[in-house]
């Protein structure tokens, strides 16, 4: 009779639980918060903050490419001075299709090319500047970067992105701020009619004297309405509300990575923006975020808005951002780099890889042989998720099979009221990991704010590794644990969590 009681018992708590539920199509990626709001409404409205559809393309892409290539590929130089001439720019071999080719083999998703650098010089044969590839010795003046980059990437399957330097030292009206920013518009309108599907442009932050030291009041605005008119599915990096910079250029983002932050929506009507489709845009001020926390508790309780506003992680694969022979052997080691993904993708991050073609307009042996390495270890690590054949057994969570929004996902969850649970598993035998991932489903939101795992010795749960915030995912690298039980504990959350993935695996070594 004990074993039957035990049995149902068992049973009630076992996962395949299965419960329907409907997203809420109202849920925003940004809210207002009112003086009168509680701590406890104010953590309800930051848990229930989504990424935009964009966002969470964007997102899913985990790992891109950066291509710094450019009239400084030819000067040796980080900052072009302006002045260059066009004539110096001559790759002998330029082969975008090789670059795309070599993103892609890696496993890089999306590829952004450095279109205008801060010297000003394009590698589209713009129509409001001289200081282009059309000046230039490379195909006769008659060659388009742009156009073979984008074309290569379309071939390989690679999603493109754009940068485009808002600060220029080449054009004369830099500093005489409206006929700059009129200059900068057409740029734009340029890039974004003339080559497609364009997933990312990137606004770095850099702007230092025009002439005469004159400054340039940059009309962000503007800028931002003709993206959105001509590239409406495409998301704005840095200077701008779409995805933020992580704040460092190590290739390490934050332990605790919140994707919802404070922002200031007191200039917004919250009625009208409601209706409106980037009401950000209208409002939003750049500015660079570098602190270590930016969406905790502590953060967002003097807040008079939220927005989601996620995190990409920009690294060069080399000392400089453009290729120079002279750093061909301080390339970083396939080792160096999976410690980089880890510390990037693994910490709810994009991570952004700069991989630069060299003089000729390749990618050098070295950077590939490196890229080759790093892939080879990703992939043996995640070719075997652990726990795909094991048995879980919930603790106050339940799977729910979610219609709509999330296409017939499955996620785990608790009711909306509790904010701890734990899943048990039993694998299908004793196996030996040091990896492990996390994901949450942040269609509804970034809620897990302390978790930890533990493992079973036969007579006792023994904690090895905790964090703080998951989101969209979450590595973990530790000393190898050799088991057949695993626990993973969601100690504390801002809303009911909502678990989309768990992995455990084992690291070549
Ligand atoms: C910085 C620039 O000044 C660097 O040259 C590089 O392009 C890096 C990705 O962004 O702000």
């Amino acid at each position: 009779m004990t074993k039957i009681i035990a049995f149902v018992f068992l049973f009630a708590f076992i996962t395949t639980i299965y419960s329907q539920q409907t997203i809420d199509n109202r849920q925003k990626n940004f809210a207002f918060i009112k003086p009168t709001d509680t701590p406890e409404q104010i953590i309800t409205k930051v848990a229930n903050v989504v990424p935009t559809k964009q966002q969470y393309e964007w997102q899913k892409l985990e790992f891109i490419a950066f291509a710094h290539f450019g009239m400084n590929t030819f000067t040796n130089n980080e900052w072009g001075a302006g002045k260059e001439d066009e004539k110096l720019f001559n790759p002998s071999s330029l082969d975008a299709r090789q670059w795309a080719r070599v993103y892609k083999k890696a496993g890089m998703k999306l590829a952004i090319l450095t279109v205008k650098h801060h010297g000003g010089f394009c590698l589209w044969p713009s129509k409001y500047t001289e200081h282009s590839v059309k000046n230039s010795l490379w195909k006769n003046g008659k060659g388009d970067v742009v156009k073979e980059f984008v074309n290569a990437c379309r071939e390989y399957g690679l999603n493109v992105g754009l940068y485009l330097s808002p600060w220029d030292r080449n054009n004369p009206d830099y500093g005489d701020s409206p006929k700059y920013n009129e200059y900068f518009c057409n740029q734009l309108r340029e890039l974004l009619t003339n080559y497609g599907e364009i997933t990312e442009v990137w606004f770095d932050g850099a702007n230092v004297e025009g002439p005469n030291g004159k400054k340039q009041v940059y009309d962000w605005q503007a800028y931002y309405k003709v993206i959105r008119e001509l590239q409406p599915n495409a998301v704005i990096f840095g200077m701008a509300p779409d995805i933020r910079w992580v704040g460092t250029e190590s290739g390490y983002g934050r332990e605790t990575e919140w994707n919802v932050i404070p922002i200031d929506l007191s200039k917004l009507n919250e009625t009208s923006a409601a209706s409106m489709k980037n009401p950000l845009d209208k409002i939003y001020q750049p500015k660079d975020l570098m602190g270590d926390d930016l969406g905790g508790r502590e953060k967002i309780k003097t807040a008079n808005g939220l927005f989601w506003y996620p995190a990409e992680t920009d690294v060069s694969i080399r000392p400089g951002w453009f290729y120079r022979a002279s750093e061909d052997t301080v390339v970083k080691s396939p080792e160096k780099l999976v410690d980089i993904y880890f510390s990037s993708v693994g910490r709810n991050s994009v991570l952004l890889l700069n991989v630069p073609p060299d003089k000729r307009g390749l990618i050098s042996d070295y950077d590939i042989k490196s890229l080759t390495g790093m892939k080879k270890i990703l992939d043996k690590t995640f070719k075997n998720n652990l726990v795909v054949d094991a048995k879980i057994k919930s603790f106050g969570m339940k799977k729910v099979f979610a219609k709509n929004l999330l296409n017939n996902n499955t996620y785990w969850t608790t009711d909306s009221t509790k904010t701890d649970a734990e899943l048990e598993f039993t694998l299908s035998g004793t196996k030996t990991f040091d990896v492990v991932m996390l994901q949450e489903e942040i269609r509804v939101g970034q809620r897990i704010e302390k978790f930890h795992l533990e493992y079973w010795d036969g007579k006792n749960w023994n904690n090895f590794v905790d964090g703080t915030t998951v989101g969209y995912k979450r590595l973990l690298h530790f000393q190898p644990v050799k088991t057949n039980r695993v626990k993973l504990v969601i100690e504390q959350s801002r809303s009911n969590p909502i678990f989309a993935n768990f992995g455990l695996f084992k690291m070549p070594r």
